[in-house]
């Protein structure tokens, strides 16, 4: 007997695979939704979930810290032990003691519906802002006014290149492939302004350089001379609210300035206009590393300009896409109403801790993994030990896991079911079903935060407020069945809405601030990055840091990766590493310049970067340890704004 039914990867990747589970005699496979036009392959992340369900490092009984080790128990005892810990708490030190920390393990819509338990109990601390594409996303809103919709049907059918500012999708976003094939089947071009020749600027068509974190610098100059040179769209004044502003402002900037800040020879730079607009209309792609510094939001806001005065509204295809709100048909009377709230940037919320009052004496996790992924982690293990009790609900014992006190064993999307999920790319969504019956004792995470409410004597049935949630999407008429399981919507696009216009930015990143203090929202000035001058070339000056996300593997999710190298491959502009005496394949040392982490890793000279910074794999144990937890505006995380020293590995030997 077969069974055939519909699911979805649940990894916050822009894709949102939509698959299709077979189980025969037992077994079952993965393959696409063949309903589902952008889907039409599976990478190995989705397809690796049933080897994840079934592994043998599932967690599948709750576990209490006994001491060097774990002891099983009940989920009687948990919920109870759980629920007596919230509730000392709570009578002592009120509602905001109690933190919630939540990430992007899973894009299910029921995971909106877990912080109700602690909104019914008067609320509790949350975290602000993400460690992914918040500070992009606030430099489109300061420009947009929302983060604008560009759906990929439109940027298949009318754009006539596709600029990647930084964005690697042939790693991230593979499944945008196709699409840039048809491009060019058109007879138009793709094309990259990145820091290095990743994937996605080898299989371009041009690739410009930029230096890290110059993007508003190139923007900008590019901006000045579409006006200069009168080559604007005719109507975009009528679309910026403060055109006459903007002008004036970019007739006050010095070219030179700008390019030596952007990092690019004015030759470069004005091959790149002339291509833009020998390609019109160019959709700009933008990346989440070029957002991830202190000025990321200014990134987003000046590429915004820039698609504005080359006729983003007037000419479909000529849009900036970036992410978008994969939850927006989510019916929002589910979301909780808190009582009481307090937020911490997500990015450095274990520094604000001692100043907390009242304290944070209990923190339950999430779907997140922050001892791997989130910034200056050996700091943020230190401030979680001051922590009295935490809770980490996971499929396996993560380094936060293992960091808890209590960790609870959550079924995975493919032992659930009848959840949903939308995409940050198309406009699907799919409503999923149970293909494996449970593991051991492990349950959905709707119904881990029942009992711990049922234990609390709190009348907070998730799992009831799903099925309401999953009638009120069945019933929603902008959904129209297109297969089994799998819905459509005419998801409005911002580009072609008559009211959508622009506000344009009327700043520069700027030097001076070294990101320590936390930026407050709406705070917009931010720093230069950071130039390393030619003459200094010696060891004892740091290099920028930046991590990228590569295609083996999701976020951190990277232990069931098979053939990863033993060290991670460090990469480094030739220039660089010849002045420092090192050469390919030699391990190196890194050290956090904030005297924390260190890592070896084996050098790759790579002659597509340039100078002052270097190339590591994000999601390994140990990155986020050289990593400094600053706060960009919009509550970012601005990962590459961290510096490490370089020196010899004493301890390994040079790879063969
Ligand atoms: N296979 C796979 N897919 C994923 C993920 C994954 O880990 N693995 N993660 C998912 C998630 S959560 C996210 S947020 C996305 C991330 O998707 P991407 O944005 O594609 O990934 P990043 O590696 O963060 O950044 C992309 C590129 O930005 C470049 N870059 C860095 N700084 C600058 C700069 O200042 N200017 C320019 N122009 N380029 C710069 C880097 O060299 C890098 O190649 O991918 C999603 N998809
Ligand atoms: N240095 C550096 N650090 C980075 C980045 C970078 O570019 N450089 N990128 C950042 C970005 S873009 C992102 S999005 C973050 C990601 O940061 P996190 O969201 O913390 O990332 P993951 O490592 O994917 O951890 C998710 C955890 O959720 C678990 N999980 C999956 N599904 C479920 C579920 O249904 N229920 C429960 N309870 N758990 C589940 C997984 O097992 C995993 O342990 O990392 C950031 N960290
Ligand atoms: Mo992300």
């Amino acid at each position: 007997m077969s069974r055939v039914c519909t699911t979805a990867c649940p990894n916050d990747c822009p894709d949102g695979c939509v698959m299709r589970a077979e189980c025969v005699a037992g077994e079952v496979s993965l393959r696409p939704h063949e309903a589902h036009p952008w889907t039409s392959f599976l990478c190995a992340k989705g397809t690796t979930w049933i080897e994840r369900t079934l592994g043998d490092d599932r967690l599948t009984a709750p576990l209490l810290r006994d001491g060097a080790g774990w002891r099983e128990l009940s989920w009687r005892s948990a919920w109870r032990l759980w629920a007596d810990k919230a509730k000392e708490t709570l009578d002592r030190f009120g509602p905001l003691s109690m933190m919630h920390y939540h990430h992007a393990g899973s894009l299910y819509f029921s995971k909106a519906l877990l912080p109700s338990v602690f909104a019914a109990l008067g609320g509790c601390t949350r975290t602000v802002g993400s460690l992914c594409g918040s500070a992009g996303n606030r430099g489109l809103r300061n420009c947009f006014g929302e983060v604008p919709v560009q759906r990929p049907e439109t940027t298949q059918r009318f754009a006539g290149g596709i600029l990647f500012w930084g964005r690697n999708a042939l790693e991230t976003h593979p499944h945008v492939v196709p699409l840039l094939r048809e491009i060019r089947r058109r007879g138009g071009e793709i094309a990259s302004v990145e820091i290095r020749k990743s994937a996605t600027a080898a299989f371009g068509d041009r690739f410009w350089r930029v230096r890290p974190g110059g993007d508003a610098f190139l923007a900008a100059f590019l901006c000045r001379r579409l006006v200069l040179e009168g080559r604007c769209s005719p109507a975009w004044r009528a679309r910026a609210r403060n055109s006459a502003a903007f002008a004036a402002f970019l007739d006050s900037l010095d070219e030179a300035m700008l390019l030596e800040n952007a990092g690019m020879p004015r030759e470069e730079a004005l091959e790149l206009l002339a291509w833009l607009c020998r390609f019109f209309p160019v959709t700009h792609y933008g990346g989440y590393g070029m957002q991830r510094y202190l000025s990321g939001h200014l990134q987003f806001w000046w590429i915004g300009a820039l698609a504005v005065l080359l006729g983003a509204f007037e000419s479909p295809g000529g849009g900036v896409v970036f992410g978008k709100d994969e939850s927006a048909l989510f019916p929002k009377e589910f979301l909780p109403l808190f009582p009481l709230e307090r937020r911490l940037p997500i990015a450095a919320w274990f520094r604000e801790l001692p100043r907390c009052s009242p304290s944070v004496t209990l923190l339950v996790v999430t779907c997140a993994n922050p001892l791997r992924q989130s910034p200056q982690s050996d700091s943020l293990a230190r401030a979680l030990r001051n922590i009295p009790f935490k809770v980490c609900v996971d499929h396996v014992l993560t380094e936060t896991a293992a960091a808890c006190d209590l960790v609870l064993p959550a079924a995975t999307f493919l032992e659930e079911g009848d959840d949903w999920r939308g995409s940050y790319w198309h406009n699907y969504l799919v409503r999923s079903e149970q293909v494996f019956s449970p593991r051991g004792q492990v349950l959905p995470d709707v119904k881990i935060f029942s009992g711990f409410a049922e234990a609390l004597g709190l009348s907070v049935d998730l799992e009831e407020r799903k099925r309401l949630m999953d009638a009120r999407l069945l019933a929603d008429t902008r959904l129209e069945c297109v297969g089994e399981g799998l819905y459509r919507w005419d998801e409005p696009e911002f580009w072609r809405l008559e009211d959508s216009c622009a506000s344009l930015p009327l700043e520069l990143p700027q030097s001076g601030d070294d990101g320590t203090t936390l930026s407050r929202e709406g705070v917009t000035s931010s720093p230069m990055p950071y130039i390393v001058s030619e003459t200094e070339g010696l060891r004892h000056v740091p290099l920028r840091l930046v991590t990228v996300h590569v295609a083996a593997y999701t976020n951190g999710q990277s232990r069931h990766v098979r053939g990863l190298p033993d060290l991670p491959e460090c990469r480094m502009a030739p220039d660089e590493a010849r002045e420092r005496g090192f050469a390919e394949g030699e391990c190196l040392l890194l050290q956090g310049e904030n005297g924390e982490g260190k890592m070896e890793v084996h050098l790759v000279v790579d002659s597509s970067l340039g100078r002052g910074y270097v190339i590591l794999p994000q999601g390994l144990p140990g990155v986020n340890s050289l990593t400094k937890a600053l706060v960009s505006p919009g509550y970012g995380a601005p990962y590459a704004e961290s510096r490490v020293l370089v020196t010899r590995s004493k301890g390994a030997p040079a790879r063969a």
